[in-house]
């Protein structure tokens, strides 16, 4: 039987975050992205949410080429090619190159409906395990020491099982020591969002004393070279984000010992089924994996929660309640983090409602693409 998906609609949203999100390259705080929604003969909606942002600095994808791939490609190879099952569309999207977040926006959505036509949910249509998961947090850099502490704090008293950092070069060394002296027991840890190169290797291994839970991604966004050089002169765990786009990257990274650790990231391997494989072999090869975020809405958190239920996420992720970013989300109810812990929900699909007007609020344009 083929799976009767029967339109496909390409919503872009523009919201704005709470509050900045500061990185070693920048400050965001509109957001502008894709909500993907794939309908099936019986009215079924299943949604997916592309994660790129409108510039490209965190990898090579925007929304302009979010927009462009999507529209001039995936669909078009989702109307030629049967799909049978979700699994099956990532080999009808492999004549394109790379475009991982293009593909998981719609990848996503399919993932959805066929929970929902199954009347499942999405966890268990991925063979998840846990009825919640460890919810962590990630802070931007802020203005100053005083507004870290006080953010840290505030969350710690929420509960997050674990507080990650933004660091770059001059904001790093001494701002963790200084956290690390308020916090000694938090698990704590860095994110670099490749911001060093190996000649600042004798500032890394200063962070050797701080007891981090890791650091992530501290060189190049496509390097695994260097970074196995590093941990071999490191005692603290690196972790890969930005590198690894696959199961194939995953796999030599974990052969040259260029970390210890992979944050997987939907978009960034370019759906669902991608991050299967990757947590797969992490599985098979002991490697400790986290779901990171990219400032989701509601449908793109509900996907990483739904992941996170596999068994080798075994480390808090970067999945937060959606008040910490949104005045209002999409999905109903939002979704909440009860002291450091989300409830998975019960209900089929990604388990979230849509709010319809506020989706509509939020959309600037649609297009319909009838399969
Ligand atoms: O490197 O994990 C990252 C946000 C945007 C882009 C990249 C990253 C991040 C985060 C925040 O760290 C994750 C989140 O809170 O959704
Ligand atoms: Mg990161």
């Amino acid at each position: 039987m083929t799976f009767p998906i029967m339109q496909i609609k390409l919503k872009r949203l523009k919201m704005t975050l709470k509050n900045p999100f500061t990185t070693s390259f920048g400050t965001m705080q509109e957001k502008e992205f894709f909500i993907t929604e794939a309908i099936d003969d019986s009215g079924n909606r299943g949604f997916g949410e592309s994660v790129a942002f409108p510039a490209p600095w965190y990898t090579e994808e925007t929304v302009e080429t979010n927009n462009h791939i999507m529209k001039d490609f995936l669909i078009k190879l989702l109307q030629e090619n049967d799909i049978r099952h979700p699994e099956d569309v990532r080999k009808i999207f492999q004549p394109v190159k790379r475009n991982s977040m293009a593909k998981a926006a719609l990848e996503g959505a399919i993932w959805d409906l066929y929970a929902k036509r199954k009347n499942i949910t999405l966890s268990e249509a991925l063979g998840g395990t846990t009825a919640q998961i460890d919810a962590g947090i990630s802070i931007g850099i802020q203005p100053s020491m005083n507004d870290l502490l006080q953010k840290i704090s505030h969350h710690v008293n929420q509960g997050y099982k674990r507080i990650k950092m933004k660091i770059k070069p001059g904001w790093d060394y001494e701002m963790l020591r200084e956290v690390r002296s308020h916090f000694p027991d938090t698990p704590i840890m860095a994110d670099a969002n490749s911001a060093y190169t190996l000649e600042d290797i004798d500032q890394l291994k200063k962070l050797d004393e701080l007891d981090l839970m890791m650091i992530e991604q501290p060189l190049a966004h496509d390097d695994i070279v260097d970074h196995a050089k590093l941990q071999a002169s490191i005692r603290t765990p690196i972790c890969l984000d930005e590198s690894i786009h696959s199961a194939e990257d995953a796999q030599k990274a974990i052969e040259l010992e260029s970390c210890r650790i992979i944050n997987v990231k939907i978009g960034r391997v370019g759906g669902i089924t991608e991050a299967k494989l990757i947590h797969g072999l992490c599985r098979e090869n002991n490697i400790d994996i986290w779901c990171g975020g990219m400032l989701e809405t509601g449908v793109g958190r509900a996907h990483n929660i739904a992941l996170s239920t596999l068994p080798q996420f075994t480390l808090p992720g970067d999945t937060a309640g959606s008040p910490l970013y949104w005045k209002k989300d999409i999905v109903k109810p939002e979704v909440t983090v009860n002291n450091g812990i989300i409830t998975v929900p019960d209900k089929p699909g990604i388990g979230y409602e849509i709010d319809d007007a506020a989706l509509e609020a939020f959309t600037v344009n649609e297009e319909v693409f009838e399969m």
